[in-house]
């Protein structure tokens, strides 16, 4: 790891790499120099992301837009170039690396401890969109085509019940049953699409509330990580993706269901940070489609944990065989509590757009 370390522009030279985070696609890594600089690199993973090339290219678009309207440097990444330039290293033997400055007194929170942590969050990534309003999305590749396309990921998954790899779909009758019934919901968003009544904006995609970083000793937002899956997308999207995430009672891979379910104090303190933060950019239309976004991401996630799960675990990284069904489960937990609050989740998003 030092030896790819040492391939980029950092100042000093590099004593010491640990693994950090806890994505589950790339592989990340804090390094440390003998100046004291510190720096995040990152193994991307090119089975997941197949154009690695154009994916850098965004993200050297998208950081540069957003240093120039950002109020201090902690709030945007900075990818580190290599010795040749690039803002990346590849070679056959080690695979496909970037590096960032390490944003100095930040930290990144798995579950939000209070809704004041969560409506921080909320206000991170409303401004993103807020920001990048204006930045022209037709320049941005799909480093990852359909990504959000919920009616492809249900096809994928009907394809790996067929096919059934490795012998699991007996094993995931239950779940498999529970996201054919749901099918039906799964095309709003691209049936609105089609009609054109939805508009497509640079969207994160991958709102997980550890891709915020927060200052460590004020518990503020700093900044948005984890620039890979941005693209045009749909703002609902953003918002359901981080309340699957942020507003549950428990982890993603909580084996314990009865600990699972939409924390509404912690979805309202998301909406209420998210809907502020993004202004006057988002239409009546869009947030009035906010708790839609929720299940949407919800159900997608819990379809892909699915999917992966009856295909042998071959896309998130997991710590023991059944770890995508535990996840998918919790997923599907938090769909089905979704569809009994439904009408709570209408009414907070109405009055948080009131304000
Ligand atoms: P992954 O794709 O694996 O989720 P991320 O880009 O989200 O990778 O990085 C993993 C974690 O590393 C984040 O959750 C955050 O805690 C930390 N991190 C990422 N970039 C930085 C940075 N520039 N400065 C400080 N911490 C960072
Ligand atoms: C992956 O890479 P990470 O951990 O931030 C995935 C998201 C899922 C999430 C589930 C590129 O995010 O779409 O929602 O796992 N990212 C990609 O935890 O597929
Ligand atoms: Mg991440």
């Amino acid at each position: 790891m030092l030896e790819i370390a040492g391939k980029f522009c950092f100042a000093g030279n590099p004593v010491r790499c640990e693994e950090y985070g806890c994505g589950l696609v790339n592989k990340t890594y804090h390094v440390v120099c003998d100046s004291g600089a510190e720096y995040i690199l990152q193994k991307v993973n090119t089975s997941t992301f197949k154009d690695p090339v154009s994916l850098m290219k965004n993200i050297e678009l998208v950081t540069r837009y957003l240093k120039q309207r950002v109020k201090s440097e902690r709030e945007a990444l900075s990818p580190v170039p290599a010795s040749d330039g690039k803002l990346y290293v590849e070679d056959e033997k080690h695979g496909f690396w970037r590096a960032y400055d390490f944003i100095t007194g930040s930290i990144s929170l798995d579950r939000a401890t209070s809704a004041g942590d969560f409506y921080q969050g909320a206000l991170a990534f409303g401004r993103f969109i807020d920001i990048l309003s204006d930045f022209p999305a037709g320049i941005l590749a799909e480093t990852i085509p359909g990504f959000h396309d919920t009616v492809s990921r249900y096809r994928a998954f009907k394809e790996a019940v067929a096919l059934d790899a490795c012998g699991r779909v007996k094993k995931a009758q239950r779940e498999i049953n529970f996201a054919l019934s749901q099918e039906p919901f799964a095309s709003v968003f691209m049936d609105l699409l089609e009609k054109g009544s939805l508009p497509l904006r640079v969207t994160h995609n991958d709102t997980k509330l550890n891709n915020v970083l927060f200052d460590k000793e004020t518990r503020t937002a700093l900044c948005i990580v984890d620039l890979d899956t941005v693209m045009p997308g749909l703002v609902m999207n953003d918002f359901g993706d981080a309340i699957r995430f942020g507003a549950s009672t428990a982890a993603e891979d909580e084996p314990d269901l009865s600990r699972v379910q939409l924390d509404l104090e912690l979805y309202a303190a998301f909406a209420q940070g998210f809907i502020e933060a993004c202004g006057n950019n988002i239409t009546k239309e869009e947030i009035e489609l906010f708790p839609t976004g929720a299940k949407m991401m919800t159900l997608e996630c819990g379809v892909r944990f699915l999917t992966d799960y009856l295909s042998g675990d071959t896309y998130f990284r997991t710590s023991y065989p059944e770890h995508n069904l535990v996840r998918c489960r919790t997923q599907f937990k938090l769909v089905s509590d979704m569809d009994k609050k439904s009408s709570q989740m209408n009414q907070i998003v109405a009055r948080a757009a009131r304000r």
